[in-house]
């Protein structure tokens, strides 16, 4: 999880901050120090994740099976010939759960037990258990963060059976090459395993909002309460389902700041999140057109799933407020391979925005 030296500092000088202080900067960063943090992360070992596996699974070591090697060669979709054969797959063998999900997940496996179909997905967030039965789709997150463990993406036996999900896989740990994100060296730590989750676990959503308890806690949502935040508005339709919307000229330039999806109406993608780490309240009261999880910028405040797991895939920073002009602002937004430095001028009761500089790797 990247965050800044400097926000480090400031969040262990004082434990209560003013909005002030969560959303203002007297310096901007210098654009070298995002990856930094990264790196000096150490991976998990083997003990450690399973110390600390969630207490609905069960890790069975199994005799027989498919190595992450293997698995992964056999199932590699990144070079280019391999990318089209991909896309045809998703189309025609996930032809139903395509209809039904869209793009949410790229879709692993499946199989039919009695009326329902199920299916593994996996996006941005981690891995899901899909569900399509009498027409009715649901996903199910699954709680197991890919940097611990890997699920195999040709699952050679039944994965549902005596109301079981159980999956083949290794346990793993990722390296971040320094310099080239994205590129992060993955590899198994231990093979062979069959992770096991009773159904009724993992499909338990005890406020009845449509996210199971796994997904509530993993990301901080609160799994007995329907509205998280308390706007009236349910968990599964909030397109900011932690935090009250507001309005004021500080939560627009945020607005203007997430990603652009043209057109797209991402209302009905229910599993797909832009995930923020930030503690500023105006970046938090934001009305998004795609739905968003703030993760706290405080370690020790972060859940443990979002602790271990590189959710997040781009940063808007805090405000600068320009030494003379009251109306001159300065922001900056990284992604895992460019950072983008905006000054923000407030006329007229608009912003605009200018980009001054910034870097592409
Ligand atoms: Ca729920
Ligand atoms: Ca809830
Ligand atoms: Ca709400």
């Amino acid at each position: 999880m990247k965050f800044f030296y400097f926000t480090l500092f400031i969040s262990l000088l004082s434990c209560s901050k003013s909005v002030e202080d969560k959303c203002f900067v007297e310096k901007m960063n210098n654009t070298d120090v995002i990856f930094v943090d990264d790196l000096k992360e150490k991976p998990y070992t083997v003990k450690q994740i399973l110390d600390q596996k969630p207490k609905y699974l069960d890790i069975i070591n199994l005799k027989k099976f498919r190595t992450f090697k293997k698995d992964s060669a056999d199932s590699h979709f990144y070079t280019s010939s391999d990318s089209e054969n991909m896309i045809r797959k998703q189309y025609v063998e996930f032809k139903e759960f395509k209809s039904k999900f869209s793009d949410q997940f790229v879709f692993y496996a499946k199989e039919q037990v009695g009326n329902v179909q199920y299916g593994l997905g996996k996006n941005n967030l981690g891995y899901w258990l899909l569900k399509i039965e009498n027409n009715k789709a649901d996903a199910y997150f699954l709680g197991l963060s890919f940097s611990h463990y890997y699920i195999n993406k040709i699952q050679e036996n039944p994965f549902i059976e005596n109301g079981f999900l159980q999956l083949q896989g290794s346990l793993v740990k990722i390296i971040k090459v320094a310099g080239l994100p994205g590129y992060d060296d993955y590899s198994a730590m231990e093979d062979g395993k069959l992770f096991k989750i009773k159904i009724n676990d993992l499909t338990k959503d005890s406020d009845n909002d449509g996210y199971n308890d796994i997904f509530e806690n993993s990301f901080g949502l609160n799994p007995n309460n329907k509205d998280t935040d308390g706007d009236g508005v349910n968990d599964f339709e909030d397109m900011n389902p932690m935090f009250k919307s507001g309005k004021n000229k500080f939560t627009e330039l945020y607005e203007l700041l997430l990603p652009n999806y043209g057109t797209t109406d991402m209302k009905k993608m229910y599993y797909v999140f832009q995930v923020y780490e930030s503690d500023c309240d105006y970046f938090h009261q934001i009305r998004p057109d795609v739905r968003v999880l703030f993760i706290p910028e405080n370690k020790d405040k972060q859940t443990y799933y979002t602790k271990i797991t590189d959710i997040t895939d781009e940063y808007i920073s805090k405000i600068k407020k320009d030494k003379e002009d009251p109306n001159r602002f300065y922001i900056q937004k990284f992604g895992n391979s460019y950072g983008n430095n905006y000054s923000a001028d407030y006329e007229k009761g608009k912003w605009i925005l200018k980009l001054g500089g910034g870097y592409i790797i």
